[in-house]
């Protein structure tokens, strides 16, 4: 698949263009072309129709066979823009959902994926089908609300169905945690961004073979393994953490998360070879995630490799001026990790008791 990407953003706004790359290409898509602009929404092509204009041409001349979006689009915007670009127009949370889709192994995954999709496609169900008739059938709105109630229905009763299901999958996951608790385990989750070695780290620190790639989202499901160095210590990896991710699809991955917020202690692994603005806008998005939970936290700034030695220690100061405890480590070159095992067993003892 040849895809354009298309970012509009307000002036001083970050671009997330380079993710939304790394992202079409976890698809397997590969980029030919990159149009963005800076401007207010505008309602009919969330772009100015001049640029929508643009894009049309960039993506003809490209032979590209689908445009992505950085931005939420609606479904109007979606289905104007691929009426004038005369290919598929999809945006960022339809890619994110494809890679889960695509990614989802186990049932339990499958069941989230699918929670998240249908919570994308409640609120616009209406639209959608309102825009698709009124260009193609314009005499037929009548019918077309008909159409439109029984897909309503028919998603919202597969959402509340799914609900339950998940629910159950989250009591199974809560006893089994409480299970470990009182055997005297300590459970300690390895969060963070997704690609910057969670994976990596779970096989460096346990006997587990978790997939590792280069691509993002490898990891949806926990998987927990006993730590080598501290049999009574399960550490459990889990999915990524990305930026600008809906509420709906937090809600979705619940049962995943909580492997996170009800956690012993949080590992949180950051690529310390990204630039420092960028490492402390991801640590402090971190910890946002978690603010809600009184989960103790150290920070392991993985991939110490990448970078050479005065860059690492300028980075480390900094970092440790807004954490307790920040660490270098490689886990694929397995670097200072007897440090951080040591940092994970002092912290786990004495905290708090389980729920
Ligand atoms: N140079 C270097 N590369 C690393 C290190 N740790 C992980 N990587 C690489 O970074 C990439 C991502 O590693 P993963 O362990 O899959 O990362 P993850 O956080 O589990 O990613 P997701 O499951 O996709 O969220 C892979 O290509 C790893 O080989 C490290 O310490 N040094
Ligand atoms: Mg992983």
């Amino acid at each position: 698949m040849r895809v354009v990407l298309a970012e509009r953003r307000s002036p001083g706004e970050r671009s997330s263009l380079e993710e939304l790359a790394a992202l079409a290409r976890t698809l397997n898509h590969e980029v030919v072309g990159v149009l963005e602009q800076v401007r207010k929404p505008d309602p009919a092509y969330l772009i100015g129709k001049g640029k929508a204009q643009e894009l049309a041409d960039l993506t003809r001349s490209k032979g590209a066979n689908r445009v992505v979006f950085n931005n939420q689009l609606t479904p109007s915007q979606a289905y104007k823009l691929s009426r004038l670009v005369g290919v598929e127009v999809i945006d960022r949370f339809q890619l994110i959902l494809e890679i889960f889709a695509m990614r989802a192994g186990s049932p339990e995954a499958k069941l989230q994926v699918e929670y998240a999709r249908l919570s994308y496609e409640m609120p616009r169900i209406r639209e959608q089908v309102r825009a698709l008739m009124s260009v193609e059938q314009p005499g037929l709105m009548g019918g077309g609300e008909y159409e439109v109630d029984v897909r309503y229905d028919m998603v919202k009763r597969k959402l509340v169905n799914l609900r339950r299901k998940l629910k159950s999958i989250a009591s199974v996951r809560e006893q089994r945690r409480k299970r470990r608790h009182s055997r005297g385990f300590k459970l300690v989750a390895l969060a963070g961004y997704t690609n910057a070695g969670k994976s990596t780290l779970l096989n460096a620190l346990t006997a587990a073979k978790a997939e590792v790639d280069d691509m993002l989202f490898t990891t949806l499901m926990p998987r927990t393994r006993a730590m080598r160095a501290s049999r009574m210590i399960l550490l459990t990896d889990t999915v990524g953490f990305i930026d600008g991710l809906p509420p709906w699809l937090v809600e979705a991955f619940k049962a995943t998360l909580e492997e996170i917020y009800l956690a012993d202690l949080v590992v949180l692994v950051f690529d310390v070879a990204e630039p420092l603005p960028e490492i402390l806008r991801k640590f402090r998005a971190s910890r946002e995630v978690l603010a809600e939970y009184p989960v103790k936290v150290v920070a392991a700034l993985n991939k110490a490799d990448l970078i050479p030695r005065e860059e690492l220690e300028r980075k480390l100061k900094t970092l440790n001026d807004v954490t307790m405890f920040a660490i270098p480590i490689s886990a694929l070159k397995h670097t200072n990790l007897s440090s951080l095992i040591e940092i994970i067993r002092t912290n786990v003892s004495g905290s708090r008791e389980p729920a």
